[in-house]
């Protein structure tokens, strides 16, 4: 039984855009913004980042600051959720005056998969308003025509490495894992759309380039060059090594 490739499946941080240093300075305006006199700098955001989910990091982080903060009671999540909501909107300011841009050979890839009836989707960790600042700036206000599903924070509460946001992107397109492709940039994503049984394209960054990408289908460094006979070949791969009967002893 062969299984053609029918869709990719993106990330959004790290992946289709190098997005965290400026969620890192959106981050820190928001703490200034509420005088907290917290800072993160890059080497801790870097450890930080082992956390999926801005408002989860959030809270892991002043639970290292202040250890003895045990009732995380509606108190907390308000001002973690207020915090969020500053940095969120200072990120989109930032994107919108171009902060951001997609990585190498991304655009490309999406066009030319699009064009070539390929089904593409999103699934990440961040919030809905995050992913439609970076894409309306990048690919243009029907920016949103080329993906078949989008599954993002607002859909899936349970966040990488957990498997939920790519299980509902592959619900939702009806598709088996076995005939879609996942590209990814950390550690805590390729192991989540491996738990949902994906084969993994993995295209670190200079925050996720120390992660162990074991188990990856590939890993480069950017998708500049990314044929999609070169993707429908690795898939093939996959999939064979996948479907070959394992010889026991
Ligand atoms: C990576 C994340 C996100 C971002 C910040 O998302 O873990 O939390 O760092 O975005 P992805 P939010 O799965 O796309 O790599 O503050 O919106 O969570
Ligand atoms: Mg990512």
């Amino acid at each position: 039984m062969s299984t053609s490739l029918q869709a990719l499946i993106f990330d959004v941080d790290g992946t289709l855009a190098d997005t965290e240093a400026a969620h890192l300075a959106a981050f820190n305006e928001a703490f200034a913004q509420e005088g907290l006199g917290w800072h993160w700098d890059l080497p801790l955001y870097t450890r930080l980042l082992e956390v999926s989910g801005g408002k989860e990091r959030i809270l892991h982080y002043w639970r290292q600051v202040q250890p003895e903060l045990t009732d995380i009671g509606h108190g907390v999540r308000d001002t973690v959720a207020r915090l969020h909501e500053l940095k969120t909107a200072a990120y989109e300011r930032a994107v919108r005056q171009g902060a951001v841009q997609l990585r190498p050979g991304v655009l490309k890839l999406i066009e030319t998969a699009h064009d070539a009836g390929l089904r593409l989707a999103i699934a990440t960790t961040t919030s809905p308003v995050n992913i439609a600042a970076l894409l309306r700036q990048a690919i243009g206000p029907d920016w949103s025509y080329r993906f078949a599903v989008v599954e993002d924070a607002s859909t899936a509460p349970r966040k990488k490495p957990d498997p939920m946001v790519y299980r509902q992107t592959l619900a939702r397109l009806g598709l088996p894992a076995a005939a879609c492709l996942a590209f990814e940039d950390s550690a805590n994503g390729l192991a989540a759309a491996r738990a949902a049984g994906l084969a993994t394209v993995v295209t670190p960054n200079g925050f996720t380039a120390h992660h162990d990408f074991r188990g990856a289908l590939r890993v480069l460094p950017d998708l500049s060059g990314v044929t999609l006979a070169a993707l429908r070949a690795w898939h093939a791969e996959a999939v064979h090594r996948d479907t070959e009967p394992r010889i026991t002893s």
